[in-house]
């Protein structure tokens, strides 16, 4: 016992050098031999834009088709600079804004410039992993020639389908969204997860200066974790306990959405609109893959990020239970008790550490019933009946290519509700059907039968034998 106790003793400072939550499991030496521990766990931070796909919209916005010239805001009067998208000198396509900069040479994406005005100069830039992943630092956005006056940056949760705003960005927020404006260090715990608008990255101070438009996530955690983020397990507590903290982080793609450029002074010059358009020469998003606390690794395979799940678990985020481990119903692992968590395992069915009753998944409640002293499982899901949810719902039938603990297990009969007696089908779908119709589903009628919701017989003369069955049944 006392071995044990030092080896976990030095697991844990292991565990807390490499950084916390950086180890799925561990080899400890018992009495009763050598046995695994398992621990939450999470892969490291990343640079996402090495990952990241990049569309830029409108089609057209990208500058040098046809070559053009364009002026600086510093000197709008000397516009000897030109993009040309068939020099590759002179061209800026969109993958300068996540190319890795050698020898001090700044490399941007670049748009048209603001010709048509007074119509808008809009632009997006959509950023894809095709993975779930968590903020760990800073958005950072670096424009070359200026910053937007206005702008938005957007996030989506599932890959695309669905967008909401993350931060509004305007040198003058009533003008721009009617909102007032805030700073990330107005907020307190309890509105930590609001969406603001600031205009601290949008005021003109020589494009020079400040080229960086941030979204703000340390100072986010700062408010948990302290101003030099000592204290992460406070954070991590929070993360726990506080609702929509942990989705606030949480996102599968960004998207920037341009709606000003920088102006230089307070109005727009018309007599010289090459000096406006937008430039960005870096996005950085650091980010690690969301795995749900069961995956220290997360590898590019394929092309696209992938948690190497651990803890019996699978799936893109580790969000399933692995077939043949849905003794109980899947959870995210959880930070909490510090330093190591709970792994919230997933178990091998029938395994004396699940629950003692199999339900294959379908519950995660049993019940004891008194008069018949046996344990049955509560509520069954995903169509499944009987005390260890191995049988299908009246209405549906086993499906022959899925195990007993998958949620397809059970097919809905589909019985045609004209052409058959009732819901129910056999073990193979086929339904019970009425006089005259036939088919597995009871949609079709026999020879000498037509459809009108339902089967009857056509009255024509070639079927006697048919007519005759049909008269006597
Ligand atoms: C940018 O995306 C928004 C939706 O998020 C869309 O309404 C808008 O038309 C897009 N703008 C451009 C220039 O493609
Ligand atoms: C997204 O990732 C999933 C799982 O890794 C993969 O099956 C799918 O093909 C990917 N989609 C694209 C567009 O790459
Ligand atoms: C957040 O709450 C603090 C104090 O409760 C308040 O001063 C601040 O204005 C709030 N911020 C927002 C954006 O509502
Ligand atoms: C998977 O589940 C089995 C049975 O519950 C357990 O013994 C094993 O340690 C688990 N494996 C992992 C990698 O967690
Ligand atoms: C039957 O189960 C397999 C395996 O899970 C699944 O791919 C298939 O869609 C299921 N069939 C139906 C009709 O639900
Ligand atoms: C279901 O009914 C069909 C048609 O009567 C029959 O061929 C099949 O063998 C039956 N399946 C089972 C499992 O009874
Ligand atoms: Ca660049």
């Amino acid at each position: 016992m006392l071995i044990q106790a030092v080896l976990l003793l030095l697991l844990h400072c292991l565990a807390s050098t490499l950084g916390q939550y950086e180890l799925c499991k561990s080899l400890v030496s018992t009495d009763e031999g050598s046995v695994w521990e398992h621990y939450a766990c999470q892969p490291k931070p990343a640079s996402m834009k090495d990952y990241m796909r990049i569309k830029v919209d409108p089609p057209g916005i990208t500058c040098g088709n046809p070559p053009e010239r364009f002026c600086t805001l510093e000197n709008p009067y000397l516009c000897s600079d030109e993009c040309d998208a068939s020099n590759p000198d002179l061209a800026h396509p969109p993958q300068l804004m996540q190319d890795r900069e050698r020898n001090g040479l700044i490399t941007y994406w670049q748009t048209v410039t603001w010709r048509r005005h007074p119509e808008p100069l809009l632009a997006n830039i959509t950023l894809s992993w095709n993975k779930s992943l968590e903020l760990t630092d800073d958005i950072q956005i670096t424009f070359e020639y200026g910053r937007p006056t206005i702008m938005v940056l957007d996030k989506s949760m599932d890959h695309g389908r669905s967008w909401q705003p993350y931060q509004f960005y305007a040198d003058d927020c009533l003008d721009a969204f009617n909102m007032p404006p805030k700073r990330v260090r107005d907020l307190s715990p309890a509105n930590i997860t609001r969406v603001i608008c600031t205009e601290q990255y949008s005021r003109w101070v020589g494009s020079k200066n400040d080229k960086n438009v941030k979204f703000e996530v340390r100072a986010r955690f700062a408010v948990f974790a302290g101003p030099r983020l000592q204290n992460m397990d406070s954070l991590y507590t929070r993360m726990e306990s506080m609702k929509g903290l942990r989705d606030f982080f949480t996102f599968t793609n960004l998207r920037l959405r341009l709606l000003k450029p920088a102006l230089g002074g307070t109005y727009v010059q018309r007599d010289n609109l090459l000096k406006y358009f937008y430039a960005i020469s870096n996005i950085e998003v650091p980010a690690r893959c969301k795995c749900n606390l069961h995956a220290s690794q997360c590898l590019l395979i394929d092309g696209n990020l992938q948690c190497q799940c651990e803890h019996n678990t699978t799936g893109q985020d580790c969000q399933r239970c692995k077939k043949g481990f849905k003794a109980k119903s899947w959870k995210a692992g959880s930070y909490l008790p510090a330093p190591n968590g709970t792994p919230n395992t997933c178990t091998i069915a029938g395994s004396p550490s699940g629950s003692n009753c199999e339900c294959y998944g379908h519950s995660n409640r049993c019940s004891y019933i008194d008069y018949l002293n046996i344990v049955t499982c509560v509520s069954c899901k995903h169509n499944t009946r009987g005390q260890n949810c191995q049988h299908c719902r009246l209405g549906y039938f086993r499906n022959a290519s899925a195990e007993l603990d998958d949620e397809n297990v059970c097919i809905e009969c589909n019985c045609n509700q004209m052409g058959s007696v009732h819901d129910r089908c056999n073990g193979t779908g086929f339904c019970q059907c009425k006089d005259g119709a036939t088919g597995a589903k009871c949609d079709d009628c026999l020879p000498g039968f037509y459809w009108k919701q339902g089967c009857y017989w056509n009255g024509c003369c070639n079927h006697e034998d048919l007519f005759f069955s049909f008269l006597l049944r």
